[in-house]
């Protein structure tokens, strides 16, 4: 019988290495370590020592997951076809490597029936090691009066060139004292640097300024950076002038009726 410790290597391993190469990386936590510094009404609803992992998109992942995935013509127009993407990746990632573990696949873009979303993908992402999740109790005596700031995310190799996509659950994996939590790296140290980050984010945030506070390894490349330029609602219609196109409701009806 597989130790914990094995268990968790074991996963994080086989996530690990089978999504990289297609532009997203893994990080670890327990849950108890995201339930003890959120409120109440966003905890998440398993044991303190349960295992999570975060997955987060890196800028490659747009070449080599998202461009093919739509030339495999998999994508249906209905909705976004990044999301359809990521969560074709990671499920067909966990069921075909974890066909009899018992998992929770929670996406960014889930909500409640209450309307917030399922869980907080940069607190989970901070206590994960992954990016240090800058907020505005993180500025002494902060320059916005009573304004409401929006945090974000920094990681230490991408800036802020990268997002963060899903949260696993491994319910049938408990972890103990072996599993040690690592601060994120603090990258924006600052508190000039912080109060800039947070204006860029806030008041910026869509010259992307905010994702270069600090000297990135890689970033979006000109089609990617395109793609997310234009308004969601437009992003079919520029996918369509690319040349992909996507599988109508009717074509998927009739694929299902000639298996
Ligand atoms: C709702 C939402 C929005 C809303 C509201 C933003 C907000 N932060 O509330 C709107 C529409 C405005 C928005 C806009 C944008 N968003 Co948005 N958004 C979200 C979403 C879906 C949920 C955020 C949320 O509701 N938070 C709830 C509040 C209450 O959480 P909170 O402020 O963090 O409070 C908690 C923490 O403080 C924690 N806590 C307390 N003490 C401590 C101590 C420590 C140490 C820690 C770690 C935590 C912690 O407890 C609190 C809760 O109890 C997330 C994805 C997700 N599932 O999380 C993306 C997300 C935050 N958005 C993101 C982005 C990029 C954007 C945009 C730039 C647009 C875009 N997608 O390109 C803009 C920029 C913001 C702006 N200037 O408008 C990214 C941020 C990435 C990053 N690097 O941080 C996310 C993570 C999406 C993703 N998939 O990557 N967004």
């Amino acid at each position: 019988m597989a130790t914990p410790c094995d268990n968790v290597e074991n996963v994080v391993g086989t996530l690990r290495e089978s999504l990289k190469s297609l532009g997203f990386e893994v990080y670890p936590f327990k849950i108890g370590w995201y339930n003890a510094v959120v409120s109440q009404a966003h905890h998440l609803q398993y044991s303190a020592d349960t295992l999570a992992v975060v997955v987060l998109s890196t800028p490659s992942m747009f070449e080599n997951l998202f461009l093919p995935f739509l030339q495999g013509c998999s994508w249906k127009g209905i909705s976004d076809p990044i999301d359809q993407c990521v969560a074709h990746a990671i499920s067909t990632c966990v069921s075909e490597h974890f066909p009899d573990r018992s998992v929770d696949i929670i996406y960014d873009y889930e909500v409640l029936p209450s309307r917030k979303p399922k869980f907080l993908a940069q607190t989970a992402a901070h206590v994960a090691g992954a990016a240090r999740y800058y907020q505005q109790s993180d500025i002494q005596d902060p320059p916005w009066e009573n304004k409401k700031m929006f945090g974000v995310c920094i990681h230490p190799r991408l800036g802020g060139w990268f997002a963060i996509r899903a949260l696993l659950v491994w319910k049938d994996v408990e972890v103990g004292e072996e599993m040690h939590q690592v601060a994120p790296t603090d990258c924006v140290s600052s508190q000039e640097a912080r109060i800039e980050l947070l204006e860029r984010f806030n008041y910026h945030w869509q010259d992307w300024t905010y994702r270069n506070i600090i000297p990135a390894e890689e970033s979006y490349s000109p089609w990617q950076q395109e793609y997310f330029i234009t308004p969601p609602a437009q992003r079919g219609a520029l996918l369509k002038q690319w040349g992909f196109l996507p599988e109508t409701d009717s074509e998927v009806q009739s694929s299902i009726n000639k298996q």
